[in-house]
This record gives structure tokens, sequence and C-alpha cells, in this order.
């Protein structure tokens, strides 16, 4: 059976207790997107403006969701939902002005048709990645639970999109911690040009609700009244009774993928079969039939929609094309953030890494109650490296919260507790599993800034680091895979007084944090740290120690490693400079040294290629030519995963070749 022929073809209206003015204004709500995009459709013709995704024939979806959620309730829409952005009445010029990349839009240039958010609205837009928006909808819905606001979160996916691992783990999430959002499967019968059946093999994607616990239900998307009814009724239960609902909203995408890419592969019933079923044809026949609308009104509603999109698209195209300041544009990547110095206390203690990370964490749970902790087994167990230990008892279980094993969904959630205003901490139980949860990072988080002026602020906790034996999935070192994405900062300590210091730093900065912290040293290295909070400034290196020979700079267990070999009795005068952050980086402190030393060493225990070690060369290289005297030395670990025996290990690590580069850079 071909699923997007399945159901009856003509539609039937029940006004439930709807007034003629309720009735009227999902005609009209339905009207504006309608005709907005039959508009574009002749500009784009006459080359005025550029492809768009069209939402032509399931306007009830966009427009019946929108007006059942209360106006300071979030939405997350999808490309094809123009309808939420009128219904939550966005001047139409400053749509406009976005999809022609004005400054007038929301994105001031940087990003194309309804790819942005905005909080005066309380729409947070898609990335193209599609999924991690239903993560960042958990999220927050997440921070409503949790100020126990009485709110739901409306988020929307194609049937394409729930092919992709962020719909099962969002889905998931909300079902295990009870968020009232509504999760709305628009299915259009076509992903791109995928049709239903390639695409899932259940009946009705509602029927996976049941696999999440999950109420859900399957709505004609094309019949406005349906769809509005039922989707208050549910918005109404889940704001007393907060729980997740999954909806799925049959409806047919009448329009290509994007505009003007056609429709060849759609066979003729089905659009025939669609076009019958037209939502707002077949509701404007039924209010005709109900004497709710006549000929003469709904010509003038007419008019006044046309008029009102004419105006406002002169406005649109009235207004001055954006133009590039680089400063402008690189100040934009990062929100401001204010760093205010908290100084250390006089008491101190000597203390682990570990023990450092930890009060810091503690201190700042204290410090801010917005702030929110998330991670596998971090709660009751208190974390794989006991941080988190007995945080439970101290802050209560809605911030310290055990996640499921879903690094892409709860990173996208921390992003959701920002758009609310709250602060998360993510722990990964290993650096490594990251990657699962890649995305997010590097295209939500990283991007969101620069894209729409929104915070990402969220600090991603990464124990890192071989010499463990713990083999090639425990064991990486992967700030590299950070250092390159513009938007995020790294943060790398190598002491027990940095880690707390820089810890509180991260937790305070609005903007995206990796903060490292090298498993190693969790339980070896000792210092005196002070007991009271204070903060450390990024994009500070610290100078270990002062030498007139060579430059050594390292961070994490490299810091360790350096020491090691000058204090292996050998007399070399060096100085060794500890970078402690990587983005933001310490150029300044770098070039110093090494215009006093004349020959430089970088240690890295990532594997040497693509690594930091590289880009700090190549800046040696352009600002300090002059002042060397020998080729910049570079030092990582070996081209290969991290190997588990331990003689495999120390080959891999750079220690050994560290002591002999030393040597032959002090002979060159
Ligand atoms: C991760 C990812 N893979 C592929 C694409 C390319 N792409 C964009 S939209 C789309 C189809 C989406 O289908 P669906 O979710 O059903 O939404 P619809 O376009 O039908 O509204 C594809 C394949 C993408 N944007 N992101």
């Amino acid at each position: 059976m071909n699923l997007t022929t399945s159901g009856n073809i003509s539609l039937t209206y029940d006004r439930k207790d709807l007034s003629d003015e309720q009735l009227l204004l999902l005609y009209e709500q339905m009207l504006i997107p309608r005709m907005i995009e039959e508009k574009m459709l002749v500009l784009l013709r006459q080359g005025k403006i550029s492809k768009w995704f069209s939402g032509i024939g399931q306007e009830a979806v966009s427009v019946g969701v929108t007006l059942t959620l209360e106006a300071d309730e979030y939405i997350l829409p999808m490309h094809r939902n123009l309808g939420v952005f009128t219904s939550r009445n966005i001047p139409l010029y400053r749509l406009f002005s976005q999809w022609q990349g004005k400054a007038g839009g929301f994105t001031k240039g940087r990003d194309r048709s309804f790819h942005f958010g905005t909080n005066e609205f309380r729409i947070v837009g898609m990335i193209s990645h599609l999924g991690p928006q239903m993560g960042v909808a958990d999220g927050i819905a997440l921070a409503h639970r949790i100020r126990k606001e009485n709110k739901v979160t409306a988020v929307f996916t194609g049937e394409g999109g729930t092919s992709e691992g962020d719909f099962h783990e969002a889905m998931n999430v909300a079902s295990v911690w009870d968020l009232p959002v509504l999760f709305c499967i628009e299915n259009n019968g076509y992903g791109l040009s995928t049709p239903t059946e390639e695409q899932y093999r259940c009946r009705h994607l509602a029927d996976r609700g049941a696999g999440y616990g999950m109420e859900a239900y399957r709505i004609d998307g094309n019949n406005i009244l349906e769809v509005y009814t039922k989707v208050s009724e549910l918005a109404e239960s889940m704001r007393t009774a907060p729980r997740p609902v999954l909806l799925e909203f049959s409806t047919f995408r009448m329009r290509g993928h994007e505009e003007a890419s056609g429709t060849k592969y759609v066979p003729d019933e089905l659009m025939a079969f669609w076009a019958l079923r037209d939502p707002i044809e077949n509701y404007r026949n039924f209010l005709l039939a109900e004497e709710v609308l006549s000929e003469e009104k709904d010509t003038r509603m007419r008019e006044q929609i046309t008029e009102n999109i004419r105006d406002n698209l002169q406005t649109a195209f009235d207004e001055a094309p954006v133009t590039f300041n680089e400063e402008k544009e690189l100040f934009d990547v990062y929100g401001s953030f204010d760093y205010k110095e908290t100084p250390p206390g006089d008491t101190r203690h000597s203390i682990r890494f570990v023990d450092a990370v930890s009060r810091g964490l503690g201190q700042a749970m204290e410090r801010f109650d917005d702030l929110v902790l998330m991670g596998q087994d971090i709660a009751g167990y208190g974390g794989v490296f006991k941080i988190t230990d007995g945080f439970v008892s101290r802050f209560g279980k809605e911030r310290v919260r055990n996640t499921p094993i879903c690094e892409s969904a709860v990173i996208s959630a921390a992003m959701g507790l920002s758009v609310s205003g709250m602060k998360a901490v993510v722990e990964m139980q290993f650096a490594d599993f990251i990657s699962s949860g890649f995305n997010p990072v590097v295209n939500y988080l990283a991007k969101v800034h620069y894209r729409w002026g929104q915070r990402a602020d969220v600090v991603i906790r990464m124990p890192c680091g071989a010499g463990v034996g713990a083999g090639p999935f425990h064991s990486q070192t992967n700030e590299a895979w950070f250092t390159k994405t513009p938007g995020l900062k790294v943060v790398y300590p190598a002491y027990p007084y940095d880690a707390k210091g820089l810890l509180a730093t991260a937790i305070e900065d609005p903007n995206p944090v990796l903060f490292f912290e090298h498993k190693g040293l969790y339980r070896s290295v000792y210092q005196e740290v002070p007991e009271d909070y204070y903060t450390l400034p990024f994009g500070k290196a610290s100078l270990l120690r002062e030498g007139t020979d060579i430059t050594i700079i390292s961070y994490g267990m490299g810091v360790h490693w350096a020491l090691e070999v000058l204090d292996a009795g050998e007399d070399i005068s060096a100085d060794v400079i500890d970078l402690r952050t990587l983005q933001p980086l310490d150029t300044e402190t770098i070039f110093r040294s090494v215009k006093n030393t004349g020959k430089v060493i970088i240690l890295q225990e990532d594997t040497l290629f693509g690594g930091i070690a590289s880009d700090i060369s190549a800046m040696i290289m352009e600002n300090c030519f002059e002042y060397l005297d020998a080729p910049v030395q570079r030092i990582g670990s070996l081209e290969t995963p991290v190997p588990f025996a331990k003689a495999l290990e120390d080959g891999f690590l750079p220690k050994e070749r560290f002591k002999s580069a030393v040597h032959r850079l002090l002979m060159y």
C-alpha cells in the first residue's frame, strides 16, 4: 500500500466550539504563507530571489500547530514551515530581508532562508543537518521543567529526518525525562526524491512512539481543524502533565524539494489525489458552506494580504545589500565575554587534579543556580572518574542528570538550555565519545552565535589522553578536531591550579568550551590549590621555566614529559611554555620566548599531522623567522591509533622521541 494515498480523499471538518473569528483566523493564517509563496514563484521566474523550500500544501500543519501554542512557547520549525514564521507575526519585511541575505533579516546575511532563530518570537530555526534541533527542543523543555514553568515546546521534522539518529536519541531523552515536547513529523511523502517506502518500514511513523513509551497520534495534516483541535487539546494537557507526544501529520509536498527542482519522480495520480486535498481550498469551501466566509470577505482578505506582501517586499528590496567588514565578521564568531578576575584566596590545600576539577565544578554549581550538569553515570554513581561524587545530595537530581547513552541529543539539549538562558556542563565519559556528538558541537554550538547571535553557554568536559593502557577508543586526545572550528574555545590545563581556575572561567564564559582533562594527570599530580572559587583568564600561557637556549611549548601531559626531561639532570637552559588554552592561543608569549631563544620545539601528545603544533610552527615561521637559529621542531605521537599493550603505547607516545629531538635541536 502506498501510504501517501491512504486515507479519505475528502476532508470533513468539525468546528467543535470554535468561534467564527477563530475559524477565520485559521484561514487567514494559512492564506498568508500560501500567497507569499505564490508571489515568490513569480519573483523567482523574474530572477529576483533565490530558491527556497516550498511548504505549499502543508500550511495546515505549520499554522495549526503554531496557533495552538502560547506566544512565549518555543517552536523549532523546519525548512518548509513558512507558516510558523508568519503565524508568529514576524514582520514580513524581516523575513524577506532574511531570504535576500540583508541585514534587516535575522542573520546579518550570514545564513539563508529559514536557518535562523529569534528569541523575540520564540523561534529556533533549524541547521541544515535536520536532526539536532530535536535535542535542542528537549533542552528548552528541560529548562521549563526545571523552572517549573508549564510550557510546551514544539519541534518539527520531515519523515526523512526521522531516519537520523538524532530523532531517536531526542525522543528517548524526552521520554526518559518526561519532557513536554511535541515532536511533529510532517510526513509529506518524499525526502528530496526518496519516497516513504525507501525511508522506513514501519506502517506509520506514529507507531514508533510505542517503542519509546511515548503517546503518539496520527493527524490529517491537511485538515486545519483536526490539527488545531487535536494539538490544542494535547498541548493543554502536556502543560499540566509534562510528557512528550509524537504526532505524525500526513500531508504532501506539492512542489519539488527546493523550488525549481521539479517533481518528475512523483506519479501524476499522487499529485492529483493530494491536489484534491488542498488544505486551503477545502477549508475555504467549508467556511463558505458554513457562511462564516463570503466571497466578498475572502476577496477583501486576499487584497489586504497582497498589499501587505507588496509593501513589505518593497521595504526589503529597498534595503541596501550587506557589506563585508572583516572585523565585524570575526567579532561575531564569539559572544562577548567580559572576563572578570576572581582572585584566588590565601587558604590552599594540596589536592589532586581530579579533586581540583570536582571542587571547581561544585563551586560553580553553588554560584550559578541555573547551571545543569549532564552526563552518563554522573548522578548517584558520581561519574566514572568520581568527579561528581556526592553532587546529587548537594544539588539535587534535577541539576545533576544521568543521561542515556546519546551524546548528540545531550549536547543538543545543552544548546536548548542555553537558548532558555541556562548554563550546562556536559561530561563526556571519555573524550573519544564526543565523536557521537560531533555534529551539534561543530555545526550547532560553534556556529550559532555567528549565525543569529545566540549564546551556546555550554562546557563539554573531555577526560582524554593515553598512557593508561586503554586502547584506541579510551585514549585519544582529540583537541585538533575542535581547534579547527571557529566558534569553539579549547582549554587544556596541565595542573590542578589551572584546571580549577580555568574551569570556572569556562563556565562563566557564555561561549562553547571544550575542556580537556588528561586522565593520566587526574590522580598523579598534586598542587597547592586555593580553597575558594577563583577564575583564570583564557589566552594566557604560563611560562613554567625560563632559560636561554631553547623554547619548549606544550600543554596537558606534554608539559610534564618536558619537565621530566629537563629534570633528569641534564643541563638545558629552556623556556617552558604551558599553553593552558589552545583557543584562544597566547601567541604573544610564544613569539616573545622564541625571539629570545632562537630555537623552539613544540610537543603534543596528539598524533602529529594536522595537530596544533603544526599551526604554532607555521605562526612562528611567519612571525619570528629572522630570529630563528634552527628549523622549528614538532614532536607528536606516531601516526597510528592509540595501541593497547604497554610496549606499543610507549612507542606510540612521543616522550622518547622528544628527548632525542631536544638534544638534536640544542646541537643544531
Ligand atoms: C544530515 C543531512 N543529510 C542530508 C541532507 C540533505 N537534505 C536536505 S533536506 C533533505 C530531505 C529531507 O526530507 P524530510 O525530512 O522528509 O523533509 P522534507 O524536505 O520532505 O520536508 C535532504 C536529504 C541534509 N540537509 N542533512
